[in-house]
């Protein structure tokens, strides 16, 4: 492509057929071939490729590791993937600060890491945190188990460094909690999906490492009992740093299936508990939860050490890919029922006759809902199925996404589902931010 000839601090790639690893994340999605991947090595290259995309009138893609699953990287007409892999930069931790500052290219699995040589905890933990880059959680805003007690990536991000549309890297935001100088720019573009600018790099929050954790298997006789367990614990007190579950078909196909740990997983339905504040192995703590469980708690198996704790996590944490091998065109979906709402959605998803299947993160409320036969039903039905799933969760309280994002897959239940002033706002500040639309067209609004 002629418009990216000598394109400063930058790798580009323009083979069709190297193009096509860059078409699909991890959604359903299909993109289109993009112009060509560009992989910045600095500024100049970020510079460049905005007054080019504004002269040549073609749109820039963010991409990380490509872990997205609702399409917020895949290619649409006319643009040029912009892949973050090759960014420059290290990951620097402050103890004294209790913070750390990274590189959108740095693995995940290595900023958690750098947190924990020092004694510190960074939370967000996506089901793809082994894989995935920080931008990309970053601009999808991506939550995980433990987002149940220490909330989304956003609740961790003080500053980011971003590309805007004057083609510079600007820092919104200190390292410190502390700052209240007016609307937070940091918090705009987390989350936004690429549609106001380009995170480059970010400082983080951090906070001291758990040293102590009680892992439950929790298998429940009749489904049912499980669902008013997470409003039970946080109203009592207790908030675990993770609450699973896997509804009674998932645990089948686990049981019938899966790996060997799997072939064993007990109940009709089973949840995944985690707590991890100080003093929770002790007697008087899983006393008091014993107490609150009651009749549920027959069957409960606690995990004796780390090796069992980390077999009943890995479970769960193939479960997505397990799924995905079984039913290669299902669609998944992570709509959010408030907690107090979980019997109520499930009694009226049944009454919906959608055939789903569900599993994910109950605590919070944010439901995995499968739609196992979607590469068999036919497009126009699967839609409207959709439709009525997501519309189920928004007048119940909740949403329909509650750490995918909208990207392509849901951007049309997004609009239809939105408050239309919502709407109007973000693209009055969309056309403020980015007047010649270069920045991730066609995603989100
Ligand atoms: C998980 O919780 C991930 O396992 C993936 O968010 C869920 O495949 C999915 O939809
Ligand atoms: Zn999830």
């Amino acid at each position: 492509m002629n418009v990216l000839k000598g394109l400063p601090e930058a790798t580009v790639i323009r083979e069709p057929s190297d193009l096509e690893p860059f078409l699909r994340d991890e959604s359903h999605v299909h993109g289109v071939l993009p112009l060509a991947v560009v992989k910045p090595h600095g500024p100049m290259a970020l510079r460049e490729l905005v007054r080019r995309a504004k002269t040549e009138g073609f749109g820039l893609v963010p991409r990380g590791a490509g872990t997205g699953k609702a399409g917020g990287c895949v290619p649409t007409d006319r643009t040029v993937v912009v892949d973050f892999s090759a960014w420059p930069g290290d990951i620097h931790v402050s103890p004294q600060d209790l913070c750390l500052k990274a590189p959108a290219s740095a693995p995940l699995r290595e900023v958690k890491a750098a947190a924990e040589a020092q004694g510190l905890f960074y939370p967000p933990d996506p089901n793809s945190w082994e894989s995935c880059a920080l931008g990309g959680t970053l601009a999808t805003n991506a939550g995980g188990p433990n987002a149940c007690k220490y909330g989304m990536t956003r609740h961790w991000v003080l500053a980011v460094d971003a590309l805007m549309d004057d083609g510079e890297i600007h820092t919104f935001g200190i390292p410190s909690l502390k700052a209240n100088t007016g609307p937070n720019l940091a918090q705009l573009l987390v989350g936004s999906e690429g549609i106001f600018g380009f995170i480059v790099g970010a400082t983080l929050r951090l906070t001291p490492r758990p040293s102590e954790f009680t892992t439950l298997l929790l298998p429940a006789k009749r489904w049912a009992d499980l669902l008013d367990l997470p409003g039970r614990l946080c109203a009592a007190g207790f908030l675990p740093s993770a609450f699973e579950f896997f509804d009674p078909a998932v645990l089948s196909e686990l049981r019938a299936h899966g790996p060997e740990e799997a072939r064993r997983l007990p109940g009709e339905a089973l949840a995944i508990l985690e707590f991890d504040e100080r003093g929770c192995t002790s007697e008087p703590f899983l006393e008091a939860l014993l107490d609150l469980l009651g009749p549920m708690a027959d069957g409960l198996e606690v995990a004796s050490d780390e090796r069992q704790r980390g077999a009943i996590w890995a479970v769960r944490r193939m479960t997505s890919a397990f799924l995905k091998e079984r039913h290669p065109e299902k669609v998944s979906e992570d709509i959010v029922v408030p907690r107090s709402r979980l019997g109520e959605f499930f009694t009226r998803l049944e009454g919906l006759g959608i055939p789903s299947v569900s599993y994910g993160h109950l605590g919070d409320g944010n439901l995995h809902v499968n739609l196992l036969a979607a590469g068999e039903t036919e497009p126009a039905l699967l839609d409207r199925q959709l439709m009525v799933l997501f519309r189920l969760a928004v007048d119940l309280g909740g949403t329909l996404s509650g750490e995918h994002g909208i990207g392509l897959a849901k951007r049309d239940a997004f609009l239809a589902l939105s408050d239309p002033g919502q709407i109007q706002i973000l693209r009055a500040m969309k056309g403020a931010l980015d007047p010649c639309g270069i920045f991730n067209p066609g995603k989100v609004i």
